[in-house]
């Protein structure tokens, strides 16, 4: 087990992002009750400025292609934990988004990553790992398994993995936190939220951290890239947009809002748009 946390741990040279398939907008999956339609121009305007911001600051963008076939391919978060230079291929817990992983292996490959693939019974959403630079959590959501937990764990034997149940009514574990700055979480407003924040991370987890409370669950999702962090904007979330706009803790140089308004009606988050790549 490691005991520091390595210096380079959220310090990134490339992303991997995809572009937004028509079909996002009729046949994304959808948690129960949400039906806001989604304005396709508008998510493309604001996801072309998610990349802008993301390429100002790692530098090497990788461009996928939208698939039609996989109305969720935007969220490239989901098929693929990578950690230094290894790159999981998850088996996504969604059956529509099982497919994601064929041109998700093949950008992690050509970027020269180790490669390892989960296998059946395994299921994983990469939304349901935060990695904190000195462990792993782990959701137990819908969409992630225990079986999906061992086989990260052996893909990373360096770090402690600790399993964290998220209920059914949040999508990810990271809908409802991520990581601020190093040893500071951000945790959402609701109840569940606050419960794993306090019974479950700081029982279970191998390190003792900082939590930021924010009002909005999906608020509480925020990106820390080589010293920035990117966080939700005014629109839609004014209350934990305040939070991070007052934001004084050590270890940040900088901090820049980024409004992805649509795809929050099909439950993506800021973290979900990339993947981040030392
Ligand atoms: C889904 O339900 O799979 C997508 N509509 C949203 C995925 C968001 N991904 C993430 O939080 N990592």
């Amino acid at each position: 087990m490691i005991k520091f946390m390595a210096a380079n741990v959220f310090k990134y040279t490339k992303a991997i992002v995809s572009g937004i398939p028509n079909s996002l907008a009729a046949t994304a999956v959808r948690m129960d009750g949400s039906d806001e339609p989604v304005n396709l121009e508008k998510a493309r305007q604001q996801h072309k400025n998610y990349v802008q911001v993301l390429t100002e600051l790692v530098g090497e963008i990788h461009i996928i292609p939208a698939d039609e076939q996989f109305p969720d391919c935007v969220f490239v978060e989901d098929p693929v934990v990578v950690c230094g230079d290894t790159a999981l291929v998850t088996s996504p817990g969604h059956k529509s988004r099982g497919g994601e992983t064929v041109a998700m292996k093949e950008a992690v490959t050509k970027l020269g990553l180790n490669v390892v693939e989960m296998t059946e019974p395994g299921r994983m959403d990469g939304g349901d790992v935060l990695f904190t630079g000195r462990e792993f959590f782990v959701g137990q959501s819908a969409r992630t398994n225990e079986e999906g937990l061992k086989q990260l764990a052996a893909a990373f034997p360096s770090y402690p993995v600790t399993g964290v149940k998220v209920i059914d009514s949040c999508l990810h574990l990271k809908s409802m936190m991520s990581m601020v700055v190093p040893d500071n979480i951000s945790i959402g407003g609701t109840s569940q939220a606050a419960a794993v924040a306090k019974e479950i991370m700081e029982r279970d987890g191998h390190f003792k951290y900082n939590f930021l409370s924010v009002p909005d669950d999906f608020g509480a999702n925020c990106l820390f890239v080589n010293g920035t962090v990117v966080y939700v904007s005014k629109e839609p979330y004014p209350k934990s947009f305040e939070v991070f706009e007052k934001l004084s803790l050590p270890g940040f140089s900088e901090k820049i809002a980024v409004n992805i308004s649509e795809l929050h009606k099909v439950d993506g988050c800021l973290t979900c748009c990339s993947v981040l790549i030392n």
